[in-house]
């Protein structure tokens, strides 16, 4: 059973530059992520990647613009996001289908075996915060992977706020090329 996992959060059209929901630099998180997907892949670990998958009509919508209406370009994974080789390899985790804010993966039913959760994407302030706040309470152990994840900013400083709770509730906060040169297993 792999004791790893990596969690890719919502790296999707919307969020990325051009979207209706775009978070500074969202685009620039794909090249980090890449190299862990393929890093993960190689060395086995679990890999699931998140998606806001909002209906048209949603309670969410009052808080924010429309975005990632399902089936729509704004909710499609950003193009140059390279996927595990073997499908076998990664699940998708849909999650904000009801009129909830689910901004955490495990809204979307994610339960991964591994006992330590990577964490990178979008965005910082919501969607990975949430998601590693409730890793942390079910007992996971999490490293935030800091270069692989941007924030809204809403409020100037939310992502660098979010990324002190984190860090505050127990998370690691690593580069990827720490992550990449961690050569133990497990
Ligand atoms: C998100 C705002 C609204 C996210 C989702 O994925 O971080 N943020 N919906
Ligand atoms: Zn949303």
């Amino acid at each position: 059973m792999a004791k790893k996992a990596l969690l890719v959060v919502d790296v999707q059209n919307d969020f990325c530059p051009g979207g209706s929901l775009a978070v500074t630099d969202g685009d620039q998180v794909v090249g980090p992520l890449n190299r862990l997907i393929a890093f993960a892949e190689e060395n086995g670990w679990e890999i699931y990647f998140s998606r806001d998958w909002h209906p048209a009509e949603t309670k969410h919508f009052e808080k924010w613009p429309v975005h990632c209406v399902q089936n729509t370009p704004g909710a499609e994974f950003h193009p140059n996001l390279q996927f595990p080789n073997d499908p076998q390899n990664f699940r998708v985790i849909s999650k904000g289908m009801g009129d909830a804010d689910d901004y955490s993966a495990f809204d979307g039913g994610m339960s991964p075996q591994a006992e330590h959760l990577y964490v990178g994407g979008l965005a910082t302030d919501y969607c990975v915060l949430w998601t590693v706040n409730r890793a942390l309470e079910l007992g996971y152990k999490v490293t935030l992977l800091q270069d692989a994840c941007r924030a809204v900013d809403l409020t100037p400083g939310d992502g660098e706020r979010a990324i002190a709770q984190m860090r505050q509730n127990g998370a690691r906060i690593a580069p990827t090329e720490e992550v990449l040169n961690e050569t133990e297993k497990g």
